[in-house]
């Protein structure tokens, strides 16, 4: 959702967006298009009158931004159906996925770090391997940063973005506060009991707020590491009332473009009581905050066995939902590439999202995963790949004849509805659409056999030599 694009016929705005009636040249001219749009639209006039060829010319031409929530088209006075090919394209012209920087550089688990000759060791790798993912991909045009590590001088490193991002192509998207590395921080940062301590921490969101705005990056988003380790050793009722002016502080600062999305997590670092632990509590602090404060759900942060998608359609309802960091997880937060352990848990939760379009339409789509054991690019590279594709497989489900299967409680039928589905080999339309956008079909491949990969363990090897393996 964070401003970027460079692919032909994607809102810079969003990836999402732009009026894309999934219909092309070869397709009969229907009788009328019913469009429903977010904003009204002037310039059009009738719009029953267009079709869907002339609609999509003319937004084209127009460079317009529509945030389209529905189209209807009526071919010889019976609803368009689109093939499986136009839904498909449609999806995948409209899905923009985030990258995180950190999935760049080395990084480990507690017990230690495996460095990897190709990681990259500064802010310039990073945007060079990110403009790599998405030459590949046609996916990934922007890049999430990390204050502390990416900007370490905080709003005087703004240029040096800047300058990267026109150098490679890659826009900077959200912008992520560090509120966990600082000694300071042992016993909290915004909830800290020290009114010095949370001066600090309040300062540098207003420092990331800063950023994102010159940056014109959408998003700030705000994990907030704060817990205590031991029942009774903090006042959790005082903390709530901490973290309630540290966000509101934040909020007010924000500029009419800018979000702020917060994002929980039940524990770790903390093992006792974390401050923000679950949606409810971070819901509850967006609504405190203000209009433009939105949850974000990073689907590694849920106990076991929770129901994502339930969780995620409340807060589609409630249009409270800004964002995700997608990974999969097993036993915690352990940050797995999506839907290597559990897909269908991924293509429900697209579901949720696909039925309901003006959610989707301002919700972003961020990875947060760093591998250690798999190679930097080759994952970053795969986890888009699986995205794709599960949300490609969501696309297809038939949501009409799905709440009429629903309505009259025909249960197997239903679920069957909704399975066959995930059950579809969509991988050749998914071909198809790279062919057809000028992308290798073969994405992996194509980052294994371009050169890219040997140039940069070439360069960096060294340079990743002398990084830390312990934490010793
Ligand atoms: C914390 O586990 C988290 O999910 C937050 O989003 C951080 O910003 C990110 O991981 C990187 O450490
Ligand atoms: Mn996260």
């Amino acid at each position: 959702m964070n401003t970027g694009g460079g692919r032909p016929g994607i809102s810079p705005g969003s990836g999402r967006g732009l009026v894309q009636p999934g219909l092309n040249n070869r397709s009969p001219s229907p009788d009328r298009v019913r469009l429903q749009t977010a904003t009204p639209i002037q310039s059009l006039g009738d719009q029953r009158q267009f079709s869907a060829v002339a609609l999509t010319a003319w937004a084209q031409e127009s460079h317009t931004q529509l945030q389209c929530v529905s189209i209807e088209v009526v071919f010889q006075g019976r609803n368009y159906v689109k093939t499986a090919e136009e839904k498909i394209t449609e999806a995948l012209d409209g899905l923009a996925i985030e990258i995180p920087s950190w999935g760049f550089a080395n990084t480990g688990t507690r017990f230690g770090k495996y460095v990897q000759a190709e990681a990259a060791t500064s802010i310039e790798e990073k945007f060079a391997d990110a403009a790599q993912v998405h030459a590949l991909t046609g996916a990934s045009p922007t890049l999430a940063l990390h204050v502390l590590w990416d900007l370490p001088h905080g709003v005087s490193d703004v240029p040096l973005i800047q300058d990267l991002q026109k150098k490679y192509g890659i826009r900077a998207g959200s912008i992520n506060p560090n509120l966990f590395q600082r000694q300071e921080y042992k016993y909290g940062s915004i909830c800290n009991p020290s009114a010095e301590i949370r001066k600090i921490a309040v300062d540098h969101l207003l420092d990331s707020v800063e950023i994102a705005r010159r940056l014109d990056s959408q998003d700030v988003s705000l994990w907030i590491a704060d817990g205590s380790n031991y029942p009774g050793t903090q006042n959790i009722p005082r903390r709530i009332g901490y973290l309630m002016e540290a966000m509101a502080a934040t909020h007010a600062r924000l500029g009419p473009k800018q979000r702020m999305l917060i994002e929980y997590k039940p524990f770790e670092p903390a093992f006792y009581h974390t401050d923000v632990a679950d949606w409810g509590m971070a819901l509850l602090l967006a609504r405190h905050a203000g209009p433009k404060a939105f949850v974000l759900v990073d689907t590694g942060h849920h106990y076991q066995s929770q129901n994502i998608e339930q969780i995620v359609a409340w807060l589609l309802r409630e249009r409270a939902l800004g964002g995700f960091h997608f990974n999969d997880r097993r036993y915690a937060d352990d940050d797995l590439t999506i839907g290597s352990i559990d897909p269908y848990q991924v293509f429900r939760i697209f579901h949720e999202l696909l039925g309901d379009a003006s959610g989707l339409q301002q919700t972003a789509f961020m990875i947060d995963q760093s591998h250690n054991l798999k190679g930097k690019l080759e994952a970053m590279v795969q986890t888009i790949c699986n995205a794709q594709e599960l949300f490609a497989k969501a696309a297809l489900i038939d949501q009409e004849r799905l709440a009429g299967l629903q309505e009259e409680a025909r249960l197997v039928e239903a679920e069957e509805c909704l399975r066959s589905a995930f059950w579809a080999d969509v991988r050749p339309a998914v071909r198809a659409w790279r062919q057809s956008r000028g992308l290798p079909e073969d994405p992996l491949t194509a980052l294994r056999t371009c050169g890219y990969l040997e140039r940069i363990r070439k360069e960096r090897s060294e340079r990743n030599a002398v990084s830390v393996s312990s934490y010793a």
